[in-house]
């Protein structure tokens, strides 16, 4: 068995929307995340997991499982519920006593600032992120936390998966119909997310010089469909434009030549003020977040463009397609590819020359309890074996892993799919109509996981359809 360093950080993740509910208590106000068009067959995050309610259980729950690290969120919008600059002071007191547990339980609270959810007085009064005074919004909730957190929080992410946050209209209001305009809006959104990240990191150098801070980004493990040159620049062209372009502003405080010329040409580059450079030079992460889950594959561009698919995927450098190499499930229809994660980190490190600790990375199921009361999740041990022993393998080869956060600590709420969707390590007894009480029930899996975290690693794996079936 691979053994992982001692200081290795075993953790698990969640985000504040996805697990507290409690959408309307303590002085929170509302959320892009809260209002959204939601189905009423579907759970919404009104509820969520009840962990406003359950936190210290969920705490104690962190402990017997043997995490060192838990990565979270705050709901902005909790801390800070309008655009006064105010914080709200039972907000912050939530926070303080869940950190306060934490760190009692000797477990180390990595918080996101920006996980999806935005004020909705920030989206309803200025747009949101399409205006440059959510830049300042963003600081100044930013100066709340690192100040009132200061020696308890040592570890931040500025924004989580800075591609969806900006692609999806649900989580930043952007309800823009017409294709073109809206891609527009996405790439100016993005821009100044990339100025509030500087600021922000900067902020942060000043206030608590100590604490760290890095970006948490969704890598795209990219494949040609075949080796002609036409569709491994297409797969070059995907990565570039879906994952580079985010990191390159966040490390070098600058777009890859290809993305500038890109979004020049496609008449999407967005519009800059004198000063920018040096906010976007000024300051640099000291860690990558990496969100996986699978790769995806595509092939050179033929035919018109397909607006109809995510906006990151609405491009004429590439065309997405099936990759025939990997094993499918109900919710991993692109694959499941544990090689992946060691591709994607090895360029990452590559590139940047950060240590990277894995933010996210999991498998969802539509799981039930049992009639024995257990929820058995072989597959998910599984999953989670086989993306542990890449790192192992990226550990032998000197990348600079740090840590290892599954998503998701507990079963969450998915923006589109409730809870029919689950990641969790502990099973939420609730249904999608129904919260009941939100009981917890440890999976297999959080047994599984805790004997990982006690012997500091998996035992050797046999190949299996998990790593390719050529
Ligand atoms: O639930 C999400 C999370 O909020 C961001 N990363 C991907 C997860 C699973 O889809």
């Amino acid at each position: 068995m691979k053994q992982f360093p001692e200081n290795f950080l075993w953790g698990a993740s969640t985000s504040a929307f996805q697990v507290e509910g409690a959408y309307n208590e303590g002085g929170k106000g509302p959320a892009t995340t809260d209002l959204g068009a939601h189905d009423p067959s579907i759970a919404d995050n009104k509820v969520a997991a009840d962990h406003y309610h359950h936190w210290k259980e969920d705490v104690d729950l962190m402990a017997e499982l043997g995490l060192k690290v838990y990565r979270m969120g705050f709901a902005w919008s909790r801390i800070m519920p309008d655009t006064s600059g105010e914080p709200n002071p039972e907000g912050l007191a939530f926070y303080d006593q869940l950190i306060d547990y934490l760190l009692e339980k000797g477990i180390e609270p990595f918080v996101t600032l920006y996980h999806f959810e935005c004020p909705q007085a920030a989206v309803d009064e200025f747009g949101g992120w399409l205006s440059r005074k959510m830049i300042d919004q963003y600081l100044r909730y930013a100066e709340v936390c690192f100040t009132h957190f200061k020696g308890r929080v040592k570890r931040w992410a500025t924004v989580n998966e800075q591609l969806i946050a900006t692609a999806a209209g649900i989580l930043n209001g952007n309800q823009e119909k017409d294709p073109q305009k809206n891609l527009k809006n996405v790439y100016q959104m993005s821009y100044n997310v990339s100025l509030a990240e500087h600021k922000a990191i900067s902020l942060l150098r000043n206030i608590d010089p100590t604490a760290l801070i890095g970006p948490v980004c969704a890598i795209q493990v990219v494949y040609p469909q075949s080796s002609s040159s036409e569709d491994v620049l297409a797969a070059e062209n995907a990565e570039e434009l879906m994952e580079f372009y985010l990191l390159d502003m966040s490390v070098r405080g600058e777009y890859p030549p290809y993305v500038e010329h890109y979004l020049k040409t496609h008449d999407l580059f967005p519009e800059t003020e004198p000063g920018d450079q040096d906010i976007l030079k000024g300051s640099k992460p000291d860690f990558i977040g990496i969100n996986y889950y699978f790769s995806i594959c595509v092939r050179e561009k033929v035919g018109p463009i397909n607006y109809n698919q995510p906006p990151f995927w609405v491009s004429d450098a590439f065309d997405l397609c099936e990759n025939p190499y990997l094993p499918k499930s109900e919710w991993m229809d692109r694959g499941i590819d544990p090689v992946g994660l060691h591709i994607g980190m090895r360029k990452v490190y590559n590139r940047y020359r950060l240590p990277m600790i894995v933010t996210e990375n999991g498998l969802a199921w539509s799981e039930t309890l049992g009639e024995d009361g257990k929820v058995h999740d072989p597959y998910r041990i599984d999953y989670l074996a086989r993306h542990i022993q890449q790192l192992g393998i990226m550990l032998d080869e000197g990348l600079p892993v740090i840590g290892y956060c599954p998503w998701s600590f507990l079963d969450v709420v998915s923006s589109h799919q409730g809870f029919k969707k689950r990641y969790g390590l502990v099973y939420v007894d609730r249904t999608e109509t129904d919260p009941k009480q939100c009981t917890r029930v440890k999976k297999d899996s959080f047994y599984w996981y805790q004997k990982v975290i006690r012997e500091h690693g998996v035992p050797a794996l046999q190949a299996s359809q998990s790593n390719g079936n050529k």
